[in-house]
């Protein structure tokens, strides 16, 4: 960086502001802001960036930039988000910044029909230009793919997921009903599975990954998708201005006056679990969303009888959350259902297929085999309290709600079902990195699957890139590339890892958070990943122990988790008198939810001991499953941006999205390719993309002398590129360059073929 060249430096609102050096010290700058009137200030050096000359000049890939910084990435997607260009490539990952609202054509029939078969960087960025190329390459080395889609609530993960479903279902589909079903199942997920949250007012509450299955002959054959972590606790509690699940709020808005009367549906605000949040959104509309989402349930082929089994168990589960519980005044210290004059039990009874007064009993009462005096024991109902009761009402209704969403994607891939396939394109929608003011165990495990992310994105793109170079002998100083294996170890390892920790925990006669806590911070004393939390942190906010909890140093940042429930968190099984109650229902829909969970056996045969269902480890298996997955196939990624907190259009927050961009390993990425050669293409590749433009003799030649050839022909200058050993490299927007020469004018080729003639000879 030169004196009074231009400078990014940094800007507490906007990340960066154009500056000029007006001194160095021994670590920082001084730095004067372009902008008339404002103050000079100082600046760490590392954190001020060279500015390309001109500021407002966008380009569609940040590695054809002069300065491939943090900076100058934050301000080509800046520039080009001004102007509607929303997506813009680092090399082969697509950024894409939400606009929140509907650009013209962007998304129309013919920008499809543009992107088909189109190779990457002939076109604009385009989420279709991704999917194309999943495509493309599915074909050419007939290995399946995946489009990993990430970033933060609201950041328009999901939106892009569609748009590239629907891309790859409108261009290589068959033309027949299962390219629509694909499409359509995602209205009948979201109704069950999407929320209105503070940060988006469609938010998933669940990951998917969705999987496209072609033939041989690469044509869609069906699909299939695999559903991670539905946030139960949004079930019977939502915290302000955040609502339950949409189905609630739909079918209480829109159902007929049949079915209102069958299911004795009221307005929301008659509902505990609806009436804590807000009951309508004026953005939102349940009652033309409910027909939509009828409309997609008759286009994936659910007849009226499945969409009444659904209804039904959803209106099951508001009931249920109306029953309230008071203290019997016997001596039994037990808990009798209030107001029993009210139908709410009856109703619940009803809806569920249970008895109203075995439902009374299992809600009231818990029923325990004592293993005390023999093998066999003695079964003992023990009363419950208040509380304890309410809690084993609202575990009946995750329990039943959440199997309701197993059986929802179990029934939405019944719909696009394929014999055989010969490869599959999957796009994963899961949520990004999360960092609140509260920490839980949902934040836990979904940072936990980021930093599983991290690491392949990693391993993908830097450590594949580092290691190319070694072994093309390139000669390319090292990256530094700082792998966060031993965070993941944290979490998963066997026995002394944080996950099978809190198992342990959970099958302790008497767990406790505190406990847990402790135990992680006891196994993993000085570990560079795990801090105790500062005792103010913590207690400011709530009343909690210091010990409650722990700080883990993610790879995006360090997040201080509360442990508090995450004991119950962790436990996906009912206790035994509700799980029997569900299990022998006189309704078959609801028995079979039960049945299909295969855990009712397992809880039976534990009953007396204790029941447990590890949450964690369930996730941590589907985990590792998905990864194995995503191994085996090549890879895309996307990286979605949320340009403000207030979701709004035109609005770019610099500092927000320069940090979503450092938390979704782009810098890192930067860093890397800066120093490197991010393009780069395979001898015959190359051979085989131009022979058609050189004459036969040319052509005879070994792929690595054509290119060769070529290369010296062509006069390109040695910084470019670099010959490895079976392929070229070039350094940023060379390869394009050098493409354009190749397609230029005849004339101009024809002096080529010349040039590379004496070169041979
Ligand atoms: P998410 O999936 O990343 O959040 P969504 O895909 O649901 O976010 O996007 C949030 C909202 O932004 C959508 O409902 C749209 O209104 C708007 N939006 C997103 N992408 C576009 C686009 N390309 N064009 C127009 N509007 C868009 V979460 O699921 O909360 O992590 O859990
Ligand atoms: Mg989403």
């Amino acid at each position: 960086m030169e004196d009074g060249k231009p400078v990014w430096a940094p800007h507490p609102g906007d990340g960066f502001q154009l500056g000029t050096i007006v001194d160095i010290g021994a670590d920082s700058l001084t730095i004067e802001p372009l902008k008339q009137g404002q103050k000079s200030f100082t600046a760490q050096i590392n954190q001020v960036f060279p500015a390309e000359d001109d500021v407002n000049k966008h380009v569609e890939d940040n590695c054809s930039l002069m300065y491939l910084n943090e900076a100058t990435l934050l301000n080509n997607v800046r520039v080009r988000y001004s102007k509607d260009r929303i997506y813009t490539f680092v090399a082969n990952i697509l950024i894409a910044v939400n606009p929140y609202y509907d650009i013209p054509k962007l998304y129309a029939p013919e920008t499809i029909k543009q992107y088909h078969g189109r190779s990457l960087g002939t076109l604009p960025p385009h989420v279709y230009a991704i999917a194309d190329k999943a495509y493309r390459d599915m074909r050419v080395l007939k290995m399946s793919q995946s489009i990993i889609v990430s970033g933060e609530s609201g950041a328009g993960k999901t939106e892009n997921t569609k748009f590239v479903l629907r891309y790859l279902t409108t261009s290589y589909g068959t033309g027949q009903d299962i390219d629509e079903r694909i499409v359509e199942a995602n209205p009948l997920l979201e109704a069950f599975g999407n929320a209105k949250t503070v940060r988006n007012n469609n938010s998933s509450r669940f990951g998917k990954f969705v999987e496209i299955h072609f033939n041989e002959k690469n044509t869609v054959v069906g699909g299939f998708v695999s559903h991670y972590l539905l946030e139960k606790s949004r079930i019977c509690q939502q915290s302000q201005e955040e609502r339950n699940y949409h189905i609630f709020y739909r079918l209480c808005a829109g159902a007929s006056e049949d079915i209102r009367t069958k299911f004795h549906l009221e307005s929301p605000d008659t509902f505990r679990h609806l009436k804590a949040g807000p009951l309508k959104d004026p953005l939102l509309d349940d009652q033309g969303d409910f027909n939509r989402m009828c409309g997609a349930m008759k286009k994936i082929g659910l007849d009226d009888m499945e969409k009444l089994d659904l209804f039904r168990v959803v209106a099951g589960v508001l009931h249920l959350g109306n029953i309230d519980f008071e203290e019997a005044g016997s001596t039994s210290g037990g808990c009798t259902i209030k107001n029993q004059s009210s139908q709410t039990v009856e109703y619940c009874a009803e809806l569920l297929g249970l008895g109203e007064q075995d439902l009374s009993v299992s809600l009231t009462s818990r029923v325990m085999l004592t293993t005390a005096g023999g093998a066999k024991g003695t079964v003992i109902k023990v009363p419950l309290k208040v509380e304890q009761a309410n809690n084993a009402r609202d575990a009946l209704a995750k329990a039943v709600y959440s199997r309701l969403f197993d059986h929802v994607v179990t029934r939405v891939n019944q719909c696009f079902p394929f014999h055989s396939s010969a490869n599959f394109i999957g796009v994963l929608d899961i949520a990004g990195f999360e960092y609140f003011e509260h920490n839980s165990f949902e934040q836990f495990c979904i940072n936990y699957c980021n930093e599983k992310l991290q690491q392949f994105f990693n391993e993908r793109i830097l450590k594949e890139e580092q290691e190319l170079y070694q072994k093309e002998g390139l000669g390319v100083n090292e990256v530094r590339y700082v792998d966060n294996q031993d965070c993941i170890d944290l979490v998963e390892a066997k026995l002394v890892g944080i996950l099978d920790i809190l198992d342990e925990e959970n099958r302790l006669p008497q767990p406790s958070d505190q406990h847990f806590a402790e135990t992680v911070h006891n196994k993993h004393k000085n570990h560079f990943r795990l801090t105790v939390p500062r005792k103010s942190k913590l207690q400011v906010h709530r009343n909690v122990r210091d010990d409650e909890g722990f700080i883990i140093r993610h790879f995006a940042g360090a997040v201080c988790y509360e442990t508090t429930k995450f004991v119950e968190k962790n436990n996906d099984a009912l206790h035994m008198s509700l799980e029997c109650l569900v299990s022998e229902s006189k309704d078959r829909f609801i028995r079979e939810l039960f049945e299909n969970s295969n855990n009712t056996k397992d809880s039976k045969q534990k009953a007396g001991k204790l029941s447990f269902i590890s949450v964690g480890n369930k996730f941590k298996t589907q985990l590792n499953i998905l990864l194995e997955k995503l191994r085996s196939t090549g890879s895309s990624f996307i990286r979605c941006i949320k340009p403000n907190l207030k979701m709004v259009s035109h609005q770019f927050e610099g500092a927000q999205i320069l940090s979503q961009l450092q938390c979704s390993g782009m810098v890192s990425v930067l860093d890397l390719m800066q120093g490197g050669f991010p393009s780069r293409a395979p001898f015959h590749e190359l051979y085989n993309m131009y022979k058609q433009y050189m004459p036969a003799k040319l052509t005879r030649l070994d792929p690595r002398l054509f290119c060769k050839a070529l290369f010296k022909a062509l006069g390109l200058n040695e910084n470019d590129y670099k010959f490895g050993l079976t392929r070229v490299f070039f350094r940023p927007g060379k390869f394009k360059e050098f493409d354009q020469i190749m397609k230029s004018d005849p004339d101009h080729l024809a002096e080529l073929v010349k040039k590379v003639n004496q070169w041979l000879i």
